[in-house]
């Protein structure tokens, strides 16, 4: 109940400035409620509105949503476009072919400026190479690439000639990314030598060669190689192919090819309650215009703006808001391979005076982690550049707290922009609930309200309504255009997760707890109600992390929880049984030590426990239920206040609730 409370005493109000609500997409709550309205009173008229508007279509739909084999719902159905056409071809043909596109930093600095032409050509090229190499229309492309325009060049490219590509993000394991290709059943593999991240190389080639030996994977017949540090790699003949020498005698033509409004445009993975990650799978059109459309709508993107997302092409952020939103509207984005904290922690602050950025969009685990650092050192402060360009900044990925909400807008946003606390998930595409810039009145930590045309509500374990001021589960009531399609080769699971009977079977459900206020009705999102973590705004399964650990030859027997941390949100506390009898001191941390690494190598550096704690035994009812309830109370080093006589070994929490 805390979090409601703290929510509830949150009292501070900013209401849109006048030069936020001039001009904007949405210019205030009368125009917001109108959108609502609309989308109250002829659902399938707004969407077909909007999509007629903001996509570039070869053929026109006649149907808009098909709800005839719900939960499997489908829009725009026999309507067909390219993505990377509306992406790139329609502002070339629009004369705006030498607009930058692109304003690329690397690791070290240098800028690279690439136009809408340029990338054009670019995509297309390798597009050309792709099929050349025999890659065609629904095949499925897996991408392991560091931020670069090469990674951009790879998405667009694929779904140029309609292949469906799926990203694994640059830190996961070869264990992890064999786990993908095999899932998703790829044809070939984009890949760099190395990717440079705050001053080092580090290996991307390898792995991705470890990943393809693990097995499985014997579809995947090309392994193309983007040369990003020259660093030496070890090749396979007849497998692996330069990037630069394959598109090299390539033409700059390549006729898209042309697919239904329904066909996958990517395959996403993300982590759930069980142990397996999900293939999310997103349709073509929907996606493609929930990004276009809320690019207008939470970031107000007009002529002009420079817009910067921090995240990594490897997650949802990175897909919507870096490859396929600003494209598609045909804005001038910031794209940065490096870390915020390389070569010093003021590296955003920096990039966004040097860029003369205007919305800038990162996640509240980089904001904390930054507030510490410029408190430590003046010259890393925001104050200390020059910020005066920025109109409009967004968060996404966590909760914000309050606290670093209102640094963010009194040191980054001088007081005068907007935040745009955006809530959202890989399953649904695009923003969700967010406060529109020139609209709402914000409140500090509460994502506000949801877009026009998303029917979210907080609802019972049966699926009824509760009232406002009052918790619940969070759920959209109404299918919409950009939601995910299916989890790719498992319909049962997609069905299961995401429309449970005990909910009903109609509601989607998002996973999170939330409370919306009793007066004005906003959203406080109030974080997973399943066993999923989030770690600095990475998803990550418990249970994903209890198989990485017991499989490591020692481990008996593994439970993971997440524990409230100041700067990443959550952090992920193991507690581990070994075959061996319960280390101690410095064979402890030994241990714990060689575990984390296990796990880093398992999974990725990302999903490695903050915390691990030995015990002979886990608290476990008679049944022998693992009581997680306490395990999160002991990782928090909470006193137990709990009833725990249906314990079997109550002994243990006095073991396993010591620090370390
Ligand atoms: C975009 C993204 C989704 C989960 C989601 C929430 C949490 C995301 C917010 C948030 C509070 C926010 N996709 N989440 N945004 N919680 N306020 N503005 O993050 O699939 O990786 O994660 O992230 O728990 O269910 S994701």
């Amino acid at each position: 109940m805390s979090a409601i409370e703290s929510v509830l005493q949150e009292k501070r109000v900013f209401p849109p400035q006048a030069k936020a609500s001039a001009g904007a997409a949405i210019s205030g709550m009368e125009a917001y409620k109108a959108l609502v309205a609309e989308a109250e009173s002829d659902y399938e008229g707004f969407w077909a509105r909007i999509a007629r508007e903001m996509l570039s279509w070869h053929k026109p739909f006649s149907k808009v949503l098909d709800e005839s084999k719900a939960p499997f719902y489908t829009w725009f159905e026999d309507g067909e476009l390219n993505a990377s056409y509306n992406c790139l071809d329609r502002h070339v043909e629009a004369g705006r072919g030498n607009d930058n596109a692109i304003i690329f930093e690397a690791d070290d600095g240098t800028v690279t400026n690439v136009t809408y032409q340029d990338l054009l050509d670019r995509v297309s090229r390798l597009a050309n190479a792709l099929k050349k190499r025999g890659v065609k229309k629904g095949d499925r492309v897996v991408i392991y690439l560091p931020m670069s325009v090469e990674g951009v060049v790879a998405m667009q490219a694929c779904v140029r000639i309609g292949a469906t590509h799926s990203v694994v993000f640059g830190g996961f394991s070869s264990k992890s990314l064999n786990e993908r290709l095999v899932d998703v059943g790829a044809v070939a593999l984009i890949t760099a030598d190395e990717q440079m991240r705050g001053g080092k190389a580090l290996p991307l080639k390898s792995i991705a060669d470890d990943a393809l030996a693990a097995g499985g994977c014997e579809k995947v017949k090309d392994v193309i190689v983007y040369q990003r540090t020259g660093g030496k790699v070890a090749w396979t003949e007849g497998r692996d192919l330069w990037l630069h020498e394959i598109v090299e005698n390539e033409s700059n033509q390549c006729e898209p090819e042309w697919v239904s409004a329904e066909h996958p445009l990517f395959i996403l993975y993300t982590s759930g309650s069980t142990g397996k990650p999900k293939g999310v799978q997103h349709s073509t059109a929907g996606t493609l215009l929930w990004a276009a459309q809320t690019m207008k709508w939470t970031f107000d993107m007009k002529p002009g703006d420079i817009f910067w997302c921090t995240a990594d092409i490897g997650w949802i952020t990175g897909h919507s808001y870096i490859a396929y939103g600003p494209l598609a509207i045909g804005a001038t984005q910031v794209v940065f391979e490096g870390v915020p904290t390389f070569p010093h922690a003021g590296r955003f602050w920096e990039m966004i005076d040097r860029h003369k950025v205007t919305i800038f969009y990162t996640a509240p685990t980089a904001i904390r982690s930054l507030i510490k650092a410029s408190e430590a050192d003046a010259k890393v402060h925001p104050k200390s550049f020059d910020l005066s360009t920025l109109r409009i900044l967004g968060t996404v990925g966590e909760p914000i707290n309050p606290e670093a909400w209102m640094w963010y807008h009194e040191n980054v946003g001088r007081g005068q922009c907007p935040i745009v606390d955006t809530w959202w998930q890989t399953e649904t595409g695009g923003h969700m609930i967010t406060p529109l810039p020139g609209a709402t009145p914000l409140v500090p930590g509460s994502c506000t309200l949801p877009l026009p045309g998303i029917m979210a509500a907080v609802v019972d374990e049966t699926g009824q309504d509760v009232p406002n001021g009052q918790g619940g589960i969070l759920v959209v009531k109404r299918p919409w255009p950009s939601m995910l399609r299916n989890v790719w080769g498992d319909p049962k699971r997609y069905q299961t997760s995401y429309f449970p009977e005990e909910l009903g079977g109609k509601l989607y459900l998002a996973g999170d707890g939330a409370v919306r206020d009793k007066e004005t009705g906003y959203f406080t999102i109030m974080g997973r109600i399943d066993d999923v973590l989030n770690v600095s705004g990475h998803r990550l399964g418990t249970m994903e992390i209890e198989s990485a650990l017991v499989s490591n030859p020692m481990v008996a027997e593994a439970a993971v929880v997440g524990r409230p941390d100041d700067t990443t949100g959550e952090a992920v506390v193991a507690f581990v049984v070994l075959k061996r009898a319960r280390p101690e001191g410095d064979e402890a941390k030994q241990i714990a030590t060689e575990l984390r690494n296990w796990v880093g190598k398992e999974i990725g550096p990302i999903a490695k426990p903050k915390d691990i704690r030995f015990g002979e035994n886990l608290p476990k009812t008679r049944s022998g239920k693992i009581m997680r309830r306490l395990l999160r109370s002991l990782a928090k080093g909470e006193e137990i206040t709990q009833d725990v006589s249906t314990l079997e070994n109550p002994a243990i929490l006095d073991q396993l609730g010591e620090a370390r």
